[in-house]
């Protein structure tokens, strides 16, 4: 059994999502991260960091979007919603996940709390994040042509989810995720599987649904 703690749209839908597409039993415990509960204690006791998600495994929280989407799809192998270690494709599934976790992901954070880095300056790393986040969009764009239609060509994987969710996070930046033809066209397929749907409704998300 899981319990995800979340906030609508965050980066905990990416966990929500594959804990759909695998169909897996979980509860839902939703984090306040307006009214600050991120930061009380009884949260810090679950995750130290303050943020969302936070998944607790068998009654043991766990944190880390990316790590605990590798975590799931590995505990759930029969989801096939990643290639199996002795794949071929196994070696471009993590560096994917890794490209999005290491290098897309973090710049958004620059972008939506540039305070936290620099007391002063915050428009100088909106400015390095967003061009550092269009960078990693056309980088994807150009791989989605060659080798699409999914980030590991013919086959759907976690690595689109995880494309999803932080393509929904560019809707209100300059250039939108979506303005790259080819991510425009992967984020059109996914949004067509049930999970995305069910997921929409249960965060309550209208917005780029
Ligand atoms: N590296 C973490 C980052 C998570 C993260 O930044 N979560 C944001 C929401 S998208 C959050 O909880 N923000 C609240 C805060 O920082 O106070 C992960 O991937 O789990």
């Amino acid at each position: 059994m899981y319990t995800l703690y979340y906030s609508p749209g965050a980066a905990s839908m990416l966990v929500h999502l594959t804990l759909l597409e695998i169909g897996a039993p979980h509860a839902l415990e939703r984090v306040d991260l307006e009214a600050g509960q991120q930061r009380s204690a009884a949260y810090l006791a679950l995750n130290p960091n303050g943020v969302v998600p936070t998944l607790l495994v068998d009654g043991v929280p766990h944190g880390e979007a990316a790590a605990l989407t590798l975590l799931l799809a590995e505990r759930h192998p029969d989801a096939a919603l990643a290639p199996p270690p002795d794949s071929p494709q196994r070696a471009e599934y993590l560096q994917w996940m890794l490209y999005l976790a290491n290098s897309l992901q973090p710049a958004y954070r620059c972008w939506f709390y540039p305070d936290q880095h620099v007391a002063d300056g915050a428009a100088g790393i909106k400015e390095a994040a967003r061009i550092g986040i269009e960078a990693c969009w056309s980088r994807i764009n150009a791989h989605l042509a060659t080798h699409g239609p999914h980030m590991l060509g013919a086959t759907f994987s976690v690595v689109d989810l995880y494309a999803l969710m932080l393509m929904r996070w560019s809707r209100n930046m300059p250039r939108p995720a979506t303005t790259w033809p080819h991510v425009a066209e992967l984020a059109a397929r996914l949004k067509t599987r049930p999970s995305w749907k069910r997921l929409c409704d249960t965060e309550g998300l209208a917005e780029w649904a």
